[in-house]
């Protein structure tokens, strides 16, 4: 068996491969500030910390259930988002995140920062999404240093125009969902999952969780913030290119459904996903590339 990264792709003690969960191929990046985790299945960043703070990354503590989507870190969605409209067969939130991509090419910067870009293919599921044959290349830069930065690149090489959702479904590391606000979507229109998808407008006022959320924000360019007192941080979200903004917390009853989450886990993550949805579904035109940005980092409260 070939080995899963070039070896020429290896940057001594910065980049090597590693394992992640239940043992899939990961990429271990070490920086002089931060450490990051990504597997192959799925270009799935599963953990990101600063050096001596807790990680930013989520992960679940239930099991890893094989082949199935990674619970945490943050999942790629791609080309839809949520069910596939007329498709009642195809998986949730697109197949991009139970692929396993290519690590393409690796850099170390000059600030120390180490960036892995990873790429996927069609394959059999681009003929059945698109009938052109879906000739289109996508491709995810993660940058680890002091922030994490996710550039998620679609890039048309077909002769017809690609419609798209996609997000990068980040789960965040919280002391505790019912303590923390997220500030940045005052104002904001969103579809709310747990009433219908009905069409509701946010108040002038940060979100504060006090059950199940789920939240689609939609034509919204804006940086979000998660103020965390328990943690002591602020953990910034800042965006390019993404117009829509998903929140969810599954809350007690959903957590307890979903078998790859731990009962518990609801009290310590927040999802703040950056991503084109909905209102905001993508056309990219044959020929076109369009790149959608997400950087993370914290600063103390
Ligand atoms: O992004 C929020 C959401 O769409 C929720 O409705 C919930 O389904 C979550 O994604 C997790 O989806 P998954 O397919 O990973 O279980």
């Amino acid at each position: 068996m070939s080995d899963p990264i070039d070896l020429h792709l290896y940057i001594d003690g910065k980049l090597e491969l590693g394992k992640g969960p239940g043992g899939l191929d990961s990429v271990e990046i070490t920086t002089p500030f931060s450490r990051a985790s990504v597997t192959l299945f799925g270009a799935h960043v599963t953990h990101f910390a600063l050096n001596g703070e807790q990680p930013l990354t989520f992960m679940s503590s239930g099991k890893y259930l094989e082949g199935k989507p990674i619970r945490g870190g943050v999942p790629v969605i791609f080309p839809w988002f949520g069910p596939r409209a007329g498709h009642p067969s195809s998986p949730a939130h697109g197949v991009a995140r139970t692929q396993v991509w290519q690590l393409e090419a690796t850099k170390e910067l000059p600030d120390g920062s180490v960036q892995a870009t990873f790429k996927l293919e069609p394959s059999k599921f681009s003929s059945e999404l698109w009938p052109d044959g879906g000739n289109w290349v996508l491709r995810h830069m993660i940058t680890v240093g002091k922030v994490l930065t996710m550039e998620l690149e679609v890039e048309n090489g077909g002769a017809a125009p690609i419609d798209f959702e996609e997000a990068l479904h980040t789960y965040f590391t919280v002391s505790d969902a019912r303590e923390i606000e997220v500030r940045g979507l005052e104002n904001a229109d969103y579809l709310d999952k747990t009433d219908a998808l009905k069409r509701k407008t946010q108040p002038g006022e940060p979100i504060r969780f006090t059950g199940e959320t789920d939240r689609t924000y939609v034509n919204t360019g804006t940086n979000c913030v998660i103020v965390d007192p328990g943690l002591k941080r602020r953990i910034l979200i800042e965006k390019t290119n993404s117009l829509s903004a998903i929140v969810w917390n599954p809350w007690i009853e959903k957590a307890k459904a979903l078998a790859d989450l731990g009962d518990d886990d609801w009290i310590n993550f927040a999802c703040v996903e950056t991503g084109n949805v909905a209102d905001n579904t993508v056309t990219l035109a044959p020929g076109e590339t369009r790149t959608t940005v997400t950087v993370i980092s914290s600063v103390p409260l």
